[in-house]
């Protein structure tokens, strides 16, 4: 039996946005007592995790002078040396500050754009200072309520100016180079909330967006659990699609009802199937990046309950990822599997790229159609297979 004990080769990380949450939601007052980041490290490292990541305003509030600065980050760096904690990712706060009302990168307002900009290059300054390697953009308020007064031509082109504008300022200061080795961005995208509806809602348009920017090879996505599922799709899909294009350079990890408000659950809290496919698919093609939990604890939660759902979060992984290899080895799956993928090889002739003669070849082929239209496929049989060992009665 695999011991379920988080170890630095997971690569567990966690925000100090997420255990470190007070629990304020817009019908309540916060409900527990804000941890100093110091604190939250010391917090991360008693409970396993190998890593944490914030926002420039978790760390260093957004008024700090420069001195205040100068500590806060002297005694985060202390509690890092004293733990072991590592900061793999940074990120920027460009949505809670009444500035950022319409947005950051795609504000109505040049100012608050400009601003938007030399906040984020002092954040990734921050970033680098702490070691970070991935740098996240999520655009919570880069969206409208009503499309009335902002022209969504103009603020994806501004988005794009923005991104074009900090690829260049990393390579600048020798952050990251042109290859994509060093420092890179993860594009986070999600539906709604805050904004009525945010820019690039999906991974898939995030996907599609990278490809016009100056420099493609620096940006990959950061793709959420919750957000993908918030919309009723399929987050495993817009997971492997970023895979394929090497552009999986960051994962969110949490749960979520389709449909509702952005819950940020536990990990594996709701769906513990899709929970299941996505480690499998993390851990079958090797995804060597940050498994980071940006989850909350529910309101309800003392420090006590964050420890229990910050372990939660680690210890379910582990054991899908236990499961995972399970279903790997297990015969009757793996039998039922090689049924399903049978191939007589009487196709070879037609597989692969374009020839003009196998074309023609293809064209001129007679298809028992009847023949393939009867053969069923043992899809439930496999999927009761797997339901068994999530149940753990395989
Ligand atoms: C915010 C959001 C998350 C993003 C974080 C990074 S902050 O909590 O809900 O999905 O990943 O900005
Ligand atoms: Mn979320
Ligand atoms: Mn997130």
């Amino acid at each position: 039996m695999a011991n379920y004990t988080p170890k630095p080769e997971h690569k567990f990380t966690f925000g100090l946005w997420t255990v470190g949450n007070i629990g304020r939601d817009p019908f309540g007052e916060p409900v527990r007592p804000a941890l100093s980041p110091v604190e939250i490290v010391h917090l991360l490292a008693e409970v396993g995790a190998w890593g944490v990541n914030f926002h420039d305003n978790d760390l260093v509030p957004i008024d700090a002078t420069p001195s205040q600065r100068d500590k806060i980050v002297s005694d985060f760096k202390k509690a890092l040396a004293d733990t072991g904690i590592v900061v793999p990712m940074a990120t920027t706060n460009l949505f809670s500050d009444p500035a950022f009302r319409d947005g950051a990168f795609t504000s109505n307002d040049p100012k608050v754009r400009a601003y938007a900009l030399h906040k984020t290059m002092h954040a990734i300054d921050l970033g680098v200072e702490l070691g970070a390697k991935i740098y996240v953009f999520w655009g919570g308020r880069e969206g409208t309520e009503t499309d009335a007064g902002k022209n969504p031509l103009e603020a994806g082109k501004w988005f794009r100016e923005a991104l074009n504008f900090l690829s260049e300022y990393v390579l600048d200061n020798g952050y990251g180079a042109a290859d994509g080795s060093g420092l890179k961005f993860a594009l986070e995208a999600k539906p709604n909330e805050p904004r009525g509806d945010i820019y690039l809602s999906t991974t898939g348009a995030m996907l599609g967006f990278i490809e016009t920017l100056d420099h493609p090879e620096m940006v990959g996505v950061n793709p959420e659990v919750a957000h993908e599922t918030m919309a009723g799709l399929n987050f495993l899909h817009h997971v492997a699609q970023a895979w394929d294009r090497g552009k999986l350079f960051h994962i969110d990890l949490n749960d979520q009802g389709i449909g509702r408000y952005d819950q940020d659950f536990r990990f594996g809290a709701v769906n513990l199937k899709s929970a299941f496919f996505l480690v499998k698919f993390l851990e079958d093609v090797g995804y060597d990046g940050s498994r980071h939990f940006d989850a909350h604890a529910y309101r309800t939660a003392d420090y006590e309950d964050v420890k229990a759902f910050a372990r939660g979060c680690m210890r379910t992984y582990l054991i899908l990822k236990e499961k995972a290899e399970q279903f790997n080895a297990d015969s009757e799956i793996q039998a039922l599997l090689a049924e399903i993928t049978a191939d007589d090889g009487s196709m070879d002739g037609f597989k692969g790229a374009y020839l003009a003669e196998k074309a023609a070849a293809l064209k001129a082929y007679t298809f028992d159609r009847p023949a393939l239209g009867r053969r069923g496929q043992p899809y439930e049989r496999l999927d009761q297979l797997v339901v068994e060992l999530l149940l753990g009665v395989r």
